[in-house]
C-alpha cells in the first residue's frame, strides 16, 4: 500500500473512531414563556398577572452531570419594577428525581431589578443527571401585580448569573469528567406591552376567525393553556368571563365550556 493510501486509511479510521462533537451536549435553555400574548405578528409580555419562564436542562454528553449550581438574573429597562420574583424546581417524576438536595433560593426577589434567584442540586442514588436527561427542571416566575402601566413598552431580560458563595460565574457543572460550562440560550429579552383595549370584536372568538364561540375556539384556548399552543390575538375576545385578567385562563375555559355544554351564563358583549 502506498503512503498516501495509508494516510487516507488512517484518517478514515480516526473519523470513524472519534465521536462526533456537538457544541450543545450539556445545556440549559428557556423553553417556555407563559404570559405572552400576540398582536398577530409578534409576542409580547403581558403587563398584568405573572410571567413564568420554564427552564430546560439537558445532558447528551457521555458524562453524568453529578451536581450543578446555577443562578438567574432578571433585569429590566431602567425604572421598571414588579411585585416579586420566585423560583421552583420540578422535583416530581420526570423532573429532578435524580437529585436529592435541591436548593431553590431567592437571593433578591423584591421586584426592583435586578432580581436574583439560585438553584443548587446534588446527585441522588441514581447518580445525577444521566445521559439523555432532558426536562423542564426549573421555573422562574415574575409576579407583576395588577395593571402596571409603567411596564408598557419596556423590556424584561433573563440571564444566567453569579451563584454565591463560591463565586462561580455563569454556569458551573461538575460531572464525573470534571467541570464544564453548559450551553445557555440567553440572555433573552422580551417587551412588555399592554393588550390593545379596543381589539374586542366578538367575545369568545379566541382563534380570531371571526365566528364563535364554538368548539374550535374552546380547543384553541385549551391548547394555549395546557399544551403550548399559540397565544390569542385579542385578549378581550378570549376573556370569556370579562374579569380583565390575562386571557384565556382556566376560569375562561371553564366559563366557556359551561356556557356551551351546560346552559351556563352567556358572554358579555364587547364594549
Ligand atoms: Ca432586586
Ligand atoms: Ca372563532
Ligand atoms: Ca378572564
Amino acid at each position: 500500500m502506498r503512503n498516501s493510501q495509508l494516510h487516507i486509511a488512517a484518517v478514515l479510521v480516526l473519523f470513524l473512531v472519534l465521536p462526533a462533537q456537538s457544541p450543545a451536549q450539556v445545556g440549559v435553555e428557556v423553553q417556555v414563556v407563559e404570559g405572552f400574548w400576540s398582536d398577530g405578528q409578534q409576542n409580547y409580555l403581558s403587563t398584568t398577572g405573572e410571567i413564568v419562564f420554564g427552564i430546560r436542562y439537558y445532558n447528551y454528553s457521555d458524562s453524568t452531570v453529578g451536581s450543578f449550581r446555577s443562578g438567574y438574573r432578571l433585569t429590566a429597562t431602567s425604572g421598571v419594577q414588579w411585585d416579586h420574583t420566585w423560583i421552583e424546581g420540578n422535583d416530581g417524576p420526570g423532573g429532578l428525581w435524580h437529585f436529592t438536595i435541591i436548593t431553590e433560593e431567592c437571593l433578591d426577589c423584591d421586584g426592583v431589578p435586578p432580581d436574583l434567584v439560585a438553584f443548587n442540586a446534588m446527585p441522588a442514588m441514581f447518580g445525577g443527571m444521566p445521559h439523555g436527561y432532558d426536562e423542564e427542571a426549573l421555573r422562574v416566575g415574575v409576579v407583576l401585580g395588577d395593571g402596571n402601566e409603567t411596564l408598557n413598552g419596556n423590556t424584561l431580560c433573563i440571564d444566567s448569573s453569579f451563584f454565591p458563595p463560591n463565586g462561580n460565574w455563569l454556569w458551573s457543572y461538575s460531572g464525573f469528567g470534571g467541570s464544564f460550562v453548559p450551553a445557555w440560550n440567553g440572555p433573552l429579552c422580551y417587551e412588555f406591552r399592554g393588550p390593545d383595549p379596543d381589539c374586542c370584536s366578538l367575545r369568545g372568538d379566541a382563534d380570531g376567525n371571526g365566528t364563535g364561540p364554538d368548539i374550535a375556539d374552546l380547543v384553541y384556548m385549551v391548547a394555549y393553556a395546557f399544551s403550548g399552543g399559540p397565544p390569542v390575538i385579542c385578549q378581550q375576545n378570549a376573556d370569556i368571563d370579562n374579569d380583565g385578567l390575562l386571557a384565556p385562563n382556566i376560569a375562561d375555559i371553564v366559563y366557556l365550556a359551561n356556557y356551551m355544554f351546560d346552559g351556563g351564563p352567556g358572554l358579555d358583549p364587547c364594549p
